[in-house]
């Protein structure tokens, strides 16, 4: 099943000639924070219970224990109702967003941060996902190699198959394992996100694309990943 297109009023909140560039990024950010919320809020009670995560977690392939949910959960709620509230949701992406030394708990940030890379909300990250979060992280240098790293985390997860060119949540959060000793911000990569739209969104591939794949190896790459011809 596709997933619905991204919504036509994406963006219009804020006119980006009237704010400073980290402005517009901040406010972008915050929009797409809310569309997580939103989406995992499926009742639109406004606030996300244990079974509207354990949904979620479950479409994305990932078996939460029962405590996984109930931890995510209890790290971020404040007033205690074992439900999350947008305000809540909010303050726990402001806190570990200025988190320079990795201690504020993140299983919450770490599905809010898959859910922002996930545009079309397909349940994994493709390669497109992934280019296009890296580049506006780390802008064009290395951005191969990097592409190469974090999709190597693609194992297939389960053994004796092979990776399907995309992230699961479940190899999402190896990942994290894997580096969180490192560098406590190596995985934010949600972080400098700035377009939403459909059309800013392809003018910023091609853009990507033309940079790092200007060999015809890369183009037939590129077509490869797209799932055509
Ligand atoms: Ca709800
Ligand atoms: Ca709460
Ligand atoms: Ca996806």
């Amino acid at each position: 099943m596709p997933p619905p297109p991204p919504s036509k009023g994406a963006g219009k909140t804020s006119d980006p000639k009237q704010l400073s560039q980290d402005q517009y990024r901040e406010a972008q950010e915050l929009e797409g924070l809310f569309k997580v919320f939103a989406k995992l809020d499926r009742n639109g009670d406004g606030k996300i219970d244990a079974d509207e995560l354990t949904f979620y977690l479950k479409y994305l392939g990932h078996k939460p224990g029962k405590h996984e949910v109930t931890d995510m959960i209890w790290e971020v709620d404040e007033n205690g109702d074992k439900a999350v509230q947008w305000e809540e949701f909010k303050t726990m992406a402001d806190h570990v967003r200025h988190d320079k030394k990795g201690l504020e708990p993140r299983k919450m940030f770490n599905l809010a941060e898959f859910m922002m890379v996930d545009k079309d909300g397909s349940g994994s990250i493709d390669l497109d996902e992934c280019m296009e979060i890296l580049f506006r992280r780390y802008g064009k240098d290395g951005l191969e190699a990097k592409t190469a790293e974090f999709m190597s985390l693609d194992t297939g997860g389960v053994p004796g198959e092979e990776g399907d060119n995309a992230i699961s949540f479940s190899e999402f959060l190896a990942g994290i394992a894997k580096t969180e000793d490192k560098s406590a911000t190596a995985f934010h990569y949600s972080q400098g996100m700035v377009a939403t739209t459909a059309e800013e969104n392809r003018k910023l591939m091609a853009e990507i694309y033309s940079i790092t794949h200007p060999t015809a190896k890369a183009t037939k790459r590129l077509s490869g990943s797209q799932a055509s011809q």
